[in-house]
């Protein structure tokens, strides 16, 4: 590939605004766990691939993966990526950016063949959005989705093993989704997602750890009835129930250091604007770096849901979907990454994500590290998310240094120490 560090920079966020454009939705970035659309961003990855050498193959859980051979066929190997999935109504760099990234360094290696191999991996699901449950992709990177997973089923009735045979691939393979186990370490380059680093008008954050996250799913249920002739005293009101609910959530955690909870979905029923709720659903989601402190949040909420329930003469039950231990990321690979970044004459800092990624499932069993790059505003997860080319440039400086070090230092990180 030729050209400099900042044509390659600006091709990487025009490749990210290419793939955004395949969606679900026109006029809008929405791309969920193996819907059609992701066929179409499987053959652009591809295609950027293979014209940089890669072998490329799609996984049984629509993982997309690039292999480009270290020195020998036995090769240990570093897998670089993200997910390929969005929210609803999404920015073109949550996730992608870490894929197209890899393949740009890739690119960049024009040929050379490490003492290691590089897999660069777009997960197929990492939101969550589908099927109410986060990480499918990374989690059968790890041979961790299991028969009730595989059952799940979406707002169409349609199961996680069904969707995965409509797309045109066969859940009984799962098992060979499992990374090789030559895999020696797990690199994740990501949007910030948030306003740290721009607060600080710094390019790169380095990741330490990942913050815990539970989600939930609520339902209050009451009688429907009529909005005109049912007196306030003898209703069964969903919605009044939740609402105060919601409030009562959004006050604990604002008094709680670095907590942070959100009822992002509501869903009521029958949903007339003449007709008392008579069910209510509602998400929750509680972060924090602290696992005490979160589950001591989770408890206080769902007590919250109960008495409010109650003082408006309905029921609720609540539903975990996800308990997502805090992560601490790999220290060896962590130091090495950010002694990367200031040898590419990049100051960085080091921080704790509030988003969750992918690095959280593979951490616990493959050295990981993430890098973050800048949020202009802060805004992610929101159309208007975005990275300033000078960004991506010193992600692209940083992570070829990184492969040096790697080189130099392995011996060093196979003994947890750089
Ligand atoms: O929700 C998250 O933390 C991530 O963006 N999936
Ligand atoms: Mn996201
Ligand atoms: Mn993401």
């Amino acid at each position: 590939m030729t050209g400099t560090n900042t044509d390659r920079a600006i091709r990487t966020i025009s490749r990210c605004r290419e793939i955004a454009a395949r969606t679900e939705v026109p006029g809008e970035t929405t791309r969920l766990f193996l819907t059609p659309s992701m066929h179409n961003v499987h053959s652009l990855l591809r295609s950027w691939m293979e014209a940089a050498g890669m072998t490329v193959h799609v996984d049984a859980i629509g993982n997309l993966c690039g292999f480009w051979a270290g020195l020998s066929a036995d090769s240990p190997r570093l897998l670089i990526g993200s997910h390929l999935d969005t929210v609803p109504n999404a920015g073109a760099f949550d996730g992608i950016l870490g894929v197209v990234l890899g393949v740009a360094i890739v690119e960049e290696l024009r040929g050379k063949h490490l003492p290691f191999a590089i897999e660069v991996i777009g997960f197929s699901e990492e939101e969550g959005v589908r099927f109410s449950k986060p990480f499918l992709g990374s989690l059968a990177a790890i041979g961790k989705v299991d028969a009730e997973t595989l059952a799940c089923t979406d707002r169409d009735g349609i199961s996680v093993g069904q969707a995965i045979r409509n797309f045109g691939l066969d859940p009984v393979q799962l098992p060979r989704a499992v990374v090789s186990n030559h895999t020696f370490a797990y690199l994740e380059i990501h949007i910030e997602q948030g306003p740290v680093l721009e607060s600080e008008n710094a390019s790169l954050g380095i990741v330490e750890a990942l913050v815990g996250q539970t989600r939930m799913q609520l339902v209050f249920t009451g009688q429907a009835n009529h909005a005109g002739t049912t007196p306030m005293h003898l209703r069964h009101d969903a919605m009044a129930a939740a609402a105060e609910w919601i409030v009562a959530v959004e006050r604990y955690a604002s008094s709680h250091d670095d907590l942070v909870a959100t009822v992002g979905k509501l869903e009521a029923f029958p949903g007339a604007g003449n007709v008392i709720a008579g069910k209510v659903t509602a998400s929750l989601d509680v972060r924090h770096a602290d696992d005490t402190v979160r589950h001591a949040a989770v408890l206080a909420m769902t007590k919250e849901a109960e008495s409010a329930a109650t003082r408006h003469r309905t029921q609720v039950t609540a539903n975990t979907q996800l308990d997502q231990p805090a992560v601490p990321l790999d220290p060896a690979l962590t130091t090495i990454l950010q002694n990367a970044a200031a040898q590419a004459g990049f100051p960085s800092r080091r921080m704790t994500s509030g988003a969750g990624h992918d690095a959280m499932i593979l951490a616990p069993v493959i050295p990981s590290a993430m890098l973050f790059l800048r949020s202009p505003g802060g805004l992610s997860h929101h159309p208007d998310e975005s990275v300033l080319p000078h960004d991506v440039e010193a992600a692209l400086v940083t992570v070829m240094e990184f492969l040096t070090q790697l080189g130099d230092d392995r011996g060093k990180l196979e003994d947890g120490h750089a």
